[in-house]
């Protein structure tokens, strides 16, 4: 740990490109500038691939779809000012994401700083909610040591770091060492907790272990499999992260939150001992869904996370632990092992709960094969599209092997998480609490760079669609293979909801004119396709991702009626109060 080299005179480009070199970066994502030209221009001697997209934003979703998939760092680059400012959904997105992205962002030069010169902007405050680090390199003999710093902290933190560069400074000549990276352990967590924690476990009737995103970031899912193998505890994963246990294992009851699995609702709200490992337990992953308040308030709740500060944040605890997800179910199943535990006494019964909870939710499933609210009855009455359900159970019965989803946000996105089911970790990546439309797409191109053998599949709503579709640009320049399921209801359908639920169908702005997808993404160079029949959607499907292999990128549009799901937001929303005589039409 850090080996450093021999300080030697180099540029502060050279100290730049070699501390990513150290940290085994291997592609960069942006838009040429010249701001950083000097640096760029060495990039391909120091094995670093530049890889040029459509949009910034596009750049900085790639870095977080690479980071997340690979467990390494996301990097991006871009011009400064307007380049910069175009990275701050992403970076947001990939904040919620906790990906160890690392944005470099050289700026306006030092010596016209302030004077409202060329593409300037103060671009340090901009991000400063959304970072888990900012290095300023206030002097260029500190390139090499603060660009390592970024490097360490966005593992450390496991979130974005920016590293801000004024443009000047990527010139001159340093005498530095090139630090090698500096990874710093977790462990288990503190020992008392740990036993509190045990006791905790080995008293309940009815455990249930909460699977959060911290699981796959520690390369915990064996050590989560073996826990609750050792407690026969049914396991839930937290929302969005359906990879974080094997679906195929008996134990694995499916996703919590919005449009998740009713098994994993019912086995938890039995719970008398939670074991929440690795998440932060976030305020939208735990509402009641399918009209289940399923959060068991009387349970005692046991949580584990890598980041201290959200210990008991959004929900009490019992215990908290702070460690890493994997270290720390390493250490509760060696207290637990060899244990009396209460819950092997009533081991035959909570198994046969845990399978006929599931058998009910996948009839139920399987029957469900359209919305029934009597908005999605009238609009699919006469339509010949596909039912949104059918289309997605068809997409999972083709999914195939070893695949990573992306999933955008929008009403059929997320339906989908009923339909996402994973037997290896880093194969979902959803919006997450962020929650932008658009992330889909370029997020799947990221994930497919940094895992090129595994099929990378995009769900994106045709209105997220067009906020994304410039990426196509870049696959098709740069031969990314991935699939995008464009789900074409002409319509932002997850606002339309509101309407209908909230706003006795006073339609604005909501219903979408669209070209036809699959020829734009023939405009652009990719393959499209149009999908109007259940029985092509497979096939489709597994033509799109043999194409990958070639580096071709297919758009699937997928014709699908305008019935909608369930709400996201019916927590926030009130029905409308109107006081002025103007407005009294509009309740
Ligand atoms: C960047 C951004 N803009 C707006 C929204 C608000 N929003 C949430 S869902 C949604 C509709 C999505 O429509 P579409 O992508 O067509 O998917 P559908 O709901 O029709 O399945 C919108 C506009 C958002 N989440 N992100
Ligand atoms: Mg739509």
């Amino acid at each position: 740990m850090n080996g450093s080299i021999q300080p030697q005179r180099m540029t502060p480009s050279e100290a730049l490109v070699e501390t990513m070199a150290a940290n085994g970066v291997t592609e960069v994502f942006g838009i040429v500038g010249s701001a950083y030209m000097d640096a760029l221009d060495i990039f391909p001697a120091a094995g670093i691939r530049f890889i040029p997209v459509a949009h910034e934003q596009g750049a900085a979703h790639m870095a977080d779809g690479y980071a997340r998939a690979s467990g390494r760092h996301g990097v991006c680059i871009a011009q400064n000012g307007p380049g910069i400012t175009n990275f701050v959904t992403a970076i947001a997105a990939a904040y919620w994401a906790h990906s160890p992205v690392v944005f470099i962002t050289p700026e306006t030069g030092s010596m016209s700083v302030g004077l409202g010169g060329f593409q300037e902007t103060d671009q340090l405050p901009i991000f400063s909610k959304i970072t888990k680090f900012q290095g300023h390199v206030n002097n260029p003999k500190r390139m090499a040591e603060i660009a390592a710093r970024c490097f360490d902290r966005a593992m450390l933190e496991m979130g974005p770091v920016q590293l801000n560069i004024p443009r000047d400074y990527f010139y001159g000549e340093c005498h530095a060492a090139i630090a090698q990276p500096m990874r710093i352990g977790r462990g288990p967590g503190d020992a008392t907790a740990l036993d509190a924690a045990a006791a905790l476990l080995a008293a309940a009737r009815f455990p249930v272990i909460l699977a959060g995103g911290g699981v796959i970031m520690a390369d915990g899912c064996d050590a989560a499999i073996r826990l609750a193998e050792l407690l026969h505890a049914p396991v839930a994963n937290s929302y969005l992260h359906n990879d974080t246990f094997p679906a195929s294992h008996p134990l694995w009851c499916g996703p919590l939150g919005y449009q998740g699995s009713k098994a994993a609702m019912k086995l938890i709200a039995q719970a008398d001992v939670v074991l929440a490992l690795g998440t932060r337990l976030g305020p939208f992953g735990t509402l009641p869904q399918h009209g289940l308040d399923y959060w068991p308030s009387g349970a005692k709740i046991i949580q584990v996370d890598a980041d201290a500060k959200v210990l008991g944040l959004v929900k009490p605890i019992s215990v908290g632990i702070h460690g890493d997800a994997r270290a720390a179910a390493v250490a509760l199943a060696a207290r637990l092992e060899g244990r009396e535990l209460a819950c092997i006494a009533n081991k035959a019964e909570r198994s046969q709960r845990i399978t006929d909870e599931k058998a009910a939710w996948e009839k139920e499933l399987a029957d469900w094969t359209h919305e029934r609210d009597p908005f999605s009855l009238e609009v699919a009455k006469h339509s010949r599209a596909m039912h949104p359900r059918q289309m997605l159970r068809e997409l999972e019965k083709a999914m195939p092997g070893g695949a990573m989803v992306s999933t955008d946000i929008g009403n059929i996105c997320s339906v989908s998480n009923s339909y996402l089911r994973f037997d290896q970790p880093r194969s979902m990546f959803a919006a997450m609490s962020f929650g932008n439309c658009g992330y889909a797409f370029p997020v799947a191109c990221g994930a497919k760079i940094a895992a090129p053998h595994r099929p990378a599949i995009a769900y994106v709503g045709d209105g997220a669609w067009g906020i994304s579709l410039n990426e196509l640009l870049t696959c098709a320049r740069e031969k990314i293979g991935v699939t995008v399921v464009v789900f074409n209801n002409g319509q932002w359908g997850a606002e339309k909801k509101n309407h209908v639920d909230f706003y006795s169908q006073r339609f604005q702005a909501v219903n979408l004119d669209s070209p036809s997808w699959a020829k734009v993404a023939q405009a652009f160079g990719c393959e499209g396709v149009t999908v109007d029949k259940l029985s092509d959607v497979g096939p489709a499907l597994q033509a799109a991702v043999a194409a990958q292999a070639d580096g071709r990128c297919t758009v699937l549009e997928m014709m699908v009626t305008q019935e909608l799901g369930d709400p996201f937001r019916r927590d926030a929303l009130s029905k409308p109060v109107r006081y002025l005589d103007k407005y009294q039409g509009y309740t």
